[in-house]
């Protein structure tokens, strides 16, 4: 089994993000499971060339893609990306967008098919703040899950697929972080064997 899991590039003008941090820090090897990492551009049009070049050349079993929910305080598997792109700041390319939608026509949403409720409950009962949220944003996070969540309905790999995002260690520490992302790749484990 392998998994291919990516964090962002800092973006915001900030030169950390924590999402990185926390995908660099994992093993090579996790639950019978190969871990292959990498780092994402923070771009709504260079982001999911750079995704599908990775799938393509790692051929996961998995794909959890990793990004910072500035605002939030717990870490929260992301149920849903909506086909829409829209924020108040630039992407790390200087482009910004205020509502166009991804694929024009698409879906407007699409689910993702991670057990996304048992990740925050196993994340919960190990004492690490977690909740489901029902959007992962209209930044490039849901940009790269709207993006995933589409070449998996398209063919038969990965065959899951989905979006985490955590928050700043200000609010959670940042080896609890590290070890809800471990246990959230364990139930997708669990659910993949
Ligand atoms: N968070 C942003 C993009 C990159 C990241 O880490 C987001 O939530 O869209």
């Amino acid at each position: 089994m392998r998994f291919l899991v990516t964090g962002f590039e800092p973006f915001g003008g900030e030169t950390r993000n924590v999402s990185w941090e926390a995908v660099r820090a994992l093993p090579a090897a996790l639950f019978g499971a190969e871990i292959v990492t990498a780092r994402l551009p923070v771009e709504y049009d260079g982001v999911m060339p750079v995704l599908l070049s990775l799938m393509e050349a790692e051929d996961p079993d998995a794909v959890l893609c990793v990004g910072l929910a500035a605002n939030r305080d717990c870490l929260t598997p992301e149920r849903r990306a909506v086909n829409r792109m829209a924020s108040k700041i630039a992407d790390n390319a200087g482009v910004f967008r205020d509502g166009q939608p991804i694929l024009p026509g698409g879906p407007e949403s699409l689910f993702s098919d991670l057990p996304v409720e048992k990740m925050a409950e196993a994340m919960s009962a190990a004492g690490i703040p977690a909740r489901v949220s029902g959007s992962a944003g209209t930044f490039v996070c849901n940009r790269v899950m709207y993006g995933l969540l589409s070449a998996i309905a398209a063919g038969g790999r990965p065959r899951l697929g989905g979006f985490l995002h955590v928050p700043r260690e200000t609010a959670v520490p940042f080896p609890q972080i590290c070890r809800g992302l471990e246990i959230g790749l364990q139930v997708i484990a669990e659910a993949l064997s």
